[in-house]
């Protein structure tokens, strides 16, 4: 089987969430050096695409989308030492959550596993964080950057609660916002300090801001 044909065999195995095919096919492409990046973007994020298409038109219900997220996440287990191994001193601390009443995971995993890549220290706080869960833990490290993540149209509102609570506790500390539903002029309009659309984008998004500071 070509290189073309095997990731399009990996994006199957993640959308039908045959975890342990997917694991194995990816290492296959690993082995046969294929970069852990086209992995990422020509394989998973193409399968996941495809799952939230098909959750969208009703072709995928939870259970079945919870196991293509269970495959997602077994690949990313054998691929993250590849993101995560090149840093040699930390630029900087970054505390990174999803935001209360959101249990999606996914994106945040890989914004935390890119940034980790880039040399920084990443304190990563799970889901379902409560403004106080933020601001407490980046009191305790003394973060330079706190991070959210929210997938639903419902949850991103909390978000403005976040950063609305940093105000009221003057800390100076910028906040940084993304997630499927979330753009720029939602940032801007809550008073976000930076948004990036990928885990590329938040990279970048997190140098930029710390090279200002
Ligand atoms: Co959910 N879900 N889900 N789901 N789910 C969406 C988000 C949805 C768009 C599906 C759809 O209708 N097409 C829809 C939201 C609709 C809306 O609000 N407008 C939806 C819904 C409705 C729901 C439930 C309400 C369904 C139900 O119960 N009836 C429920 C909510 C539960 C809750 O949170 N309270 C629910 C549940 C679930 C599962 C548990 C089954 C599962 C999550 C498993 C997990 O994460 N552990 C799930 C999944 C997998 C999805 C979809 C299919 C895929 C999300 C994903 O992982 N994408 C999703 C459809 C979609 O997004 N197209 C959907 C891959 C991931 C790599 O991308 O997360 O976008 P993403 O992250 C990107 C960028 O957004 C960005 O970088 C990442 C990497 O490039 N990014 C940041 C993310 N965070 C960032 C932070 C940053 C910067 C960039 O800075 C800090």
């Amino acid at each position: 089987m070509g290189t073309e044909e095997k990731l399009n065999t990996l994006a199957e195995f993640v959308i039908k969430g045959r975890h342990i095919d997917a694991k194995k096919t990816a290492q296959e492409l690993l082995d046969e050096n294929v970069t852990p990046q086209v992995i990422l973007d020509e394989a998973l994020m193409k399968g996941m695409a495809v799952v939230g298409e098909k959750f969208r038109n009703n072709e995928m219900f939870v259970p079945q989308v919870l196991v293509s997220a269970r495959a997602m996440k077994l690949v990313m287990t054998i691929l993250e030492p590849y993101f995560t191994a090149s840093s040699i001193s930390k630029k900087g601390k970054i505390i990174i959550g999803t935001v209360k009443g959101d249990i999606h995971d996914i994106g945040k995993n890989l914004v935390s596993i890119m940034l980790q890549g880039a040399g920084y220290d990443v304190v990563d706080l799970g889901t379902g964080c409560t403004a106080e869960k933020f601001y407490d833990e980046y009191e305790k490290n003394e973060a330079n950057v706190v991070g959210m993540s929210a997938l639903l149209t419902t949850t991103m509102v909390y978000m403005k609660t976040v950063i609305d609570y940093f105000k009221d506790k003057k800390a100076e500390v910028p906040l940084i916002i993304g997630g499927a539903p979330i753009n720029q002029k939602y940032a801007d309009e809550i008073g976000a300090d930076g948004y990036a659309k990928n885990a590329y984008d938040a990279v970048i998004l997190v140098d930029k801001i710390l090279e200002k500071l």
